[in-house]
């Protein structure tokens, strides 16, 4: 029997950079969830009978918005839904569901890298049929209908059995429970060379990789060490838990520091690489040697066709705006397409579908190519392997033959957490206003050349994108990105993106922060970081 329920609209439910994030108890206030689940089902159409893949990281309060969320469906007239076992699915694992399994769409139920638990994040996103993040005109219709929404539809039936693999009917709907790993890993042999890498291993490359806890530990375990032969050893922390051992999720420098101390010390594997709570990112570390996501991006484009799936070369490559120019050169000398889009990958979408570029990246340790519409973590660890199988070299000596040729694009971003709401838009806005007069101005060494806010024009749908960041840059190369997440769940994060480009061999070999030393200095002197938010640094540098 479907129910029809009433509700009030809640002002707050507008998707941001990937869906909508809030903290566990705002989910769990009575008709939250299910408002914004039907907001979701009234902005689509003709999904009668069609199917909807449903998953999530893994973190608390999956299980229950999946029961919810499966109910919805059939009384909204889903013909069946395909859901990973024990609730889990990688976000690229749920893209490549949706589109092998030509379903109608898909909901995610992630908040990445967020921490997990009782009183942390938790989010809800929908991906739409060529397995994508829903692009803006489907988010916005979303957000309208959250703010006008009275009623959902709910059927009544009884808990469904989530850990055992199969088929039943329940309210006219066919619920398929499926193995959230073999369709995936199935999809990573026929791109990379798995003989090659098994060789490679065997001859004693050591690897690490970190699944933090979060969703990637039974891929890692499927792939790196059933089907590749690594060393149990080399997968950490590959149980997921609801709570991610109570740590941030976030493949970085700083939440992924064991790792990073692990690859920097004495007796270091020979790679390291640690996914996010989704499994959607990626950490790259060699002996010895980090490699920022920007500049991974480049060397992945660079180095792809090593690997079957790209052999036959790369149709284009696109970045996020505050992803560093590194691919850009490449793509230069390769011949082909560059794009720049804004920051989330929704934004990709159209550009993979159109064939217009294969690889896509972004600074925040995102990259994934077209064999799926979300960025993809494990598939960047594969690539990497397969290039190191068949170069043979080391990470270190890949990266330095790259600067070499390329030229080296030294790259950071400094992140100010839960500043005030109203201090990050007034900092925002007192820049915005000055950028009109900011060229030719001088601070410290570094003149300005131009500074613009980003507008993004889709080449696809013409769709027009405003305020995607302030961007600044100087004379030379350098540049300065101001920006505020769109991920957050308390008051607002200002990400500060710096990059400079440094062809000269012989200054190849400095340390980041120092290298990027003026731009932070002109950072601070144009937006005035320190007086507005009271903050002496940065709370995180990647
Ligand atoms: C951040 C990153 C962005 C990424 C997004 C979702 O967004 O900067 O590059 O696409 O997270 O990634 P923001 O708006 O906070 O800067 V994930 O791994 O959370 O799905
Ligand atoms: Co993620």
């Amino acid at each position: 029997m479907n129910r029809t329920v009433s509700v009030t609209p809640f002002p707050d439910q507008k998707p941001g950079t990937s869906g909508l994030r809030k903290k566990v108890p705002v989910f769990q206030t009575p008709g939250y969830t299910e408002a914004f689940i039907q907001s979701i089902f009234d902005s689509l159409d003709g999904f009668e009978g069609e199917s909807l893949v449903i998953g999530g990281d893994g973190r608390f309060y999956n299980r229950e918005v999946i029961q919810t969320a499966i109910r919805m469906a059939a009384a909204n007239g889903f013909g069946r839904v395909l859901v990973g076992q024990g609730g889990i699915l990688s976000t690229p694992a749920a893209s490549h569901l949706i589109r092998k399994k030509e379903a109608f769409g898909g909901l995610i139920l992630s908040a990445s890298h967020n921490p997990g638990g009782p009183t942390e994040d938790f989010g809800i996103k929908y991906n739409i049929a060529n397995g994508g993040p829903a692009p803006e005109k489907i988010t916005e219709a979303i957000h309208a209908r959250s703010q006008v929404i009275d009623q959902y539809k709910i059927a009544d039936f009884g808990e469904v059995d989530l850990d055992q693999i199969g088929v039943s009917e329940a309210g006219g709907m066919t619920i398929e429970v499926v193995d959230p790993v073999a369709d995936y890993a199935e999809l990573m042999e026929t791109l990379f060379d798995f003989d090659a890498i098994r060789a490679l291993l065997k001859d004693g490359f050591n690897i690490a990789f970190d699944a933090m806890h979060a969703v990637t530990g039974p891929y890692a375990s499927e792939i790196l060490v059933q089907r590749l032969g690594a060393d149990r050893a080399s997968v950490f922390n590959a149980t997921p838990l609801e709570d991610f051992g109570g740590h941030h999720p976030d493949p970085n420098l700083v939440h992924a520091k064991a790792l990073y101390d692990l690859m920097m010390g004495p007796g270091a594997p020979d790679f390291g690489a640690a996914s996010d709570g989704d499994g959607d990112r990626n950490l790259i570390i060699g002996k010895g040697i980090f490699v920022t996501p920007s500049d991974s991006l480049a060397l992945l484009a660079a180095n792809a066709h090593l690997a079957p799936g790209y052999k036959d070369g790369l149709k284009g490559i696109a970045r996020s705006m505050p992803t560093s120019g590194a691919a850009d050169r490449v793509a230069a000398k390769l011949g082909v397409e560059m794009h720049e889009t804004p920051t989330g990958w929704k934004f990709f979408g159209n550009l993979l579908d159109a064939g217009r570029c294969t690889i896509c990246g972004e600074e925040s340790a995102g990259t994934g190519s077209d064999h799926v519409r979300e960025k993809d973590g494990l598939w960047a660890v594969l690539l990497w392997l397969n290039i190191l199988a068949v170069r043979r070299q080391s990470v270190a000596e890949i990266v330095q033959e790259h600067w070499a040729e390329y030229g080296r694009t030294y790259y950071s971003r400094h992140d100010y957490e839960a500043i005030e709401t109203d201090t990050a838009h007034a900092l925002m806005q007192a820049l915005e206003e000055k950028l009109d007069r900011l060229p030719g101005l001088e601070t410290g060494s570094l003149t300005i050349e131009k500074a613009d806010s980003f507008t993004y024009h889709d080449p696809i749908d013409q769709s027009v994108s405003h305020n995607q960041g302030l961007r600044i840059f100087f004379e030379g190369g350098s540049r300065l990105v101001f920006r505020l997440s769109g991920t957050g769940t308390s008051g607002a994060t200002l990400r500060i993106y710096m990059e400079r480009y440094e062809p000269d061999p012989a200054h190849l070999g400095e340390e980041t922060q120092d290298a990027l030393r003026p731009l932070i200095d002109a950072a601070e002197a144009l937006a005035d970081i320190r007086k507005r938010t009271g903050r002496e640094a940065p709370s995180v540098i990647t």
